[in-house]
């Protein structure tokens, strides 16, 4: 008998990514890698006011269901030149390396200024090179690479909305080339993003209808990046636990348009705790773009139902001071093969020396631990969550290479969350622990959860 497939839809849900505070999503998809990425702003649990924002992350995933969080990429306190003010943030791969574009309030001054910061792998951390010469008052920045290989750099809020031609090395706006879109974005408010589509240029934006607030999102098209653009109306409005801001970015992948943006569902509306949210868009035959509203089945994907997106945070341990962990008597290694990231962890050769990684979510609750590892012995480590105490002491059998041992369910509690692997004091070390990774998944099904009182 001939059997016949025929792919099942299921839907990846609303909020994407719920377990943590995050928007203003910049979504990319860098040649030659199958996944989809996520750039976005940190919104700190418990929070009323924007001011606190401090940080990044980064999500990856290949199927718009399964997530990886790599967790806090740029923090304020390694940008020298900055004050506060972490807002909305872009990313691009230029010449072989990846930079995070993004803005912070500058020193002294109080003028926002667009960062970049580079890596060289898309997940990060980041390395801060210095703010871009020539735009002013540049909150919400977004690259856009044009076909011809031409950067552009478009930003604003209140005051204007701007557009510029960036130099070769991104460092600054060609003098002369800088316009002042305002005029030609009705509401228009703060970030703005362009996407190309059938040879045109869409300007999409966040906007305050007769000035008032919430934010609706609006858009304009042009025949060329730097405009002049015409403003098509409104593709998105607000509504029910909607975050006041809205903030998002265009894509195609894997042969569908969406959009990427936030609202304030997890946190119960309340604006400055934010989550991430993704729909799929689609055009008129003559280009407009249909009116979309935000929903809790979120984008069609294969599969069968419920489908809701699930998440893995995986915390390479390398990463150490920028992504928020520390190393403290140990160093980071890349002689044994097989390692994940850039590298891993060893040399815990003291007694309290030890590896800290730094895991962030919005709510309190239980996450299944695993750690990858490599061992020439059996080893003994603890394990510290949050300096608590108990029965934290943990063995490592011998390994062939790196492997995974599963460490069973920890507590996190909403916000920062510090877990350590530490040499302990009564035994004499050996070093020869090499600690990869620290992966985390819910103990529970996120959405379900989301649901009831108890999420997390
Ligand atoms: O996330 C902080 C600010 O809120 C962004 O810079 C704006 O676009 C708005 O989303």
């Amino acid at each position: 008998m001939l059997a016949i497939c025929i792919p099942q839809i299921a839907h990846a849900g609303n909020p994407l990514i719920p377990h943590v505070y995050a928007a203003d999503p910049s979504a990319h998809v860098w040649p030659g890698d199958d996944r989809l990425w996520l750039y976005t702003s940190d919104d700190r649990p418990g929070t009323d006011t924007h001011d606190t924002m401090t940080s990044y992350h980064v999500f990856s995933t290949t199927n718009l269901v399964d997530w990886t969080d790599y967790g806090m990429v740029l923090h304020l306190k390694d940008v020298k030149w900055a004050a506060s003010h972490m807002w909305a943030i872009d990313a691009v791969l230029w010449k072989g390396t990846y930079y995070l574009v993004y803005c912070a309030q500058e020193l002294n001054t109080g003028v926002y200024r667009t960062g970049l910061a580079t890596s060289s792998q898309p997940q990060g951390p980041f390395t801060d090179i210095g703010f871009i010469q020539g735009v002013d008052w540049g909150q919400d920045p977004a690259l856009f690479v044009d076909e011809d290989g031409k950067p552009y750099l478009t930003w604003g809020c209140g005051g204007g909305c701007y557009a510029a031609q960036l130099s070769d090395d991104l460092r600054s706006a060609i003098p002369g080339t800088t316009v002042n879109l305002k005029k030609q974005l009705t509401w228009v408010f703060e970030g703005p993003w362009i996407h190309k589509y059938k040879g045109q240029y869409y300007l999409s934006y966040p906007g305050l209808p007769d000035g008032q607030w919430p934010e609706h999102m609006y858009y304009a098209t042009a025949d060329k990046p730097l405009g002049p653009y015409t403003f098509r109306g409104k593709f998105m409005g607000s509504g029910k636990k909607m975050a006041g801001t809205n903030h998002g970015s265009i894509i195609k992948y894997k042969g569908h348009w969406y959009f990427f943006y936030h609202s304030a569902w997890v946190s119960n509306g309340n604006g400055t705790c934010r989550n991430l949210m993704c729909d799929e868009l689609y055009y008129n035959p003559e280009g407009t773009i249909q009116k979309m509203e935000p929903t809790t089945e979120g984008v069609a994907v294969e599969g069968t139902e419920p489908a809701p997106s699930r998440v893995t945070m995986l915390l390479e341990t390398e990463n150490g001071a920028p992504s928020g962990g520390r190393l403290f008597g140990t160093h980071v290694a890349t002689n044994l093969a097989g390692f994940s990231g850039t590298g891993y962890v060893t040399g815990f050769n003291h007694a309290n020396d030890s590896v800290t990684v730094l895991a962030q979510v919005a709510k309190p609750g239980k996450w299944h631990l695993k750690i990858r590892y490599a061992a020439q012995n059996d080893e003994v480590a603890r394990l510290i969550v949050n300096v608590t105490r108990g029965k934290e002491q943990r063995t490592f059998p011998k390994t062939d290479g790196f492997a995974e041992l599963d460490l069973g369910i920890i507590e996190l509690q909403a916000g920062d969350n510090l877990i350590s692997l530490i040499e302990p004091r009564r035994q004499k070390p050996t070093g020869s622990i090499a600690v990869d990774y620290f992966k985390l998944e819910p103990a529970a099904q996120i959405m379900k959860l989301m649901q009831s009182d108890d999420f997390f």
